[in-house]
């Protein structure tokens, strides 16, 4: 299996980026892989016309998985989960609250919460996201208050076993990571926290840093 990846990034993004979901849902499925590393410039990837055959909007994460070429990361970590059989149940109706949970994590709070990240990010030199900001913010309580309530009494967004809906889930968070929000939430952080110590994870945010050749904890 190939990925592809970014190897060099703007500090502003080291952490954010969608690969890294790509590469821990990998890990966490012992899938053998190898990085096709891409440098982020002035223009993110879109100067990049070779790519554009690979992937339509020449963005990552994608995967070539012997020349079966698939973009999207929720697509991705929902392929990888069905082809190992990990992070996944078989049983259709618990399968279908694996992606559930994942749509929910990318259609619900991926939607409002990337816009707070990119507020934040681009400070006074973009006010029209400054100014939906709070809106933003008071959207996402909808979601992660319903969500906090139901992490006190289970483990996962699914229920008692970690599966690839909860790679997706805190991938996510983690681009509120560094806001006032989720402060809200301690039930959620506190999942996020315990999602982030998971083996497959610390490993591959090390070699992520490793790949953008930045200190280790940089990313985290
Ligand atoms: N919906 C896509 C979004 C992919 C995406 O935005 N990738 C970013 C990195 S996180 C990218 O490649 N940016 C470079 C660019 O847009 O030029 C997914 O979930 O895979």
């Amino acid at each position: 299996m190939k990925v592809y990846v970014f190897k060099s990034l703007p500090p502003f993004l080291w952490g954010y980026t969608r690969d890294l979901r790509a590469l821990w849902t990998l890990e966490e499925c012992g899938i053998p892989y190898e990085t096709i590393g891409l440098d982020c410039g002035p223009n993110g990837l879109a100067d990049e016309t070779w790519f554009e055959p690979i992937s339509p909007f020449k963005q990552v994460p994608v995967i070539d998985d012997d020349g079966y070429i698939l973009t999207e990361s929720g697509a991705i970590l929902f392929y990888l989960a069905e082809k190992s059989g990990k992070l996944i149940p078989r049983d259709l109706p618990a399968r279908a609250q694996v992606y559930r949970w994942g749509i929910t994590s990318l259609s619900n709070v991926e939607l409002m919460g990337l816009p707070v990240l990119l507020a934040d990010l681009q400070g006074d030199s973009n006010p029209h996201a400054q100014a939906l900001r709070p809106w933003h913010v008071e959207m996402l309580g909808r979601f992660l208050e319903p969500i906090d309530r139901m992490l006190t009494s289970q483990a996962f967004a699914t229920g008692p076993d970690f599966t690839v809906a909860d790679v997706l889930l805190t991938c996510v968070l983690r681009e509120l990571r560094k806001t006032e929000i989720l402060r809200q939430y301690p039930h959620v952080e506190s999942y996020r926290l315990r999602c982030e110590t998971r083996p497959a994870f610390v490993k591959t945010l090390s070699e992520y840093e490793d790949r953008l050749g930045i200190p280790r904890g940089s990313a985290k």
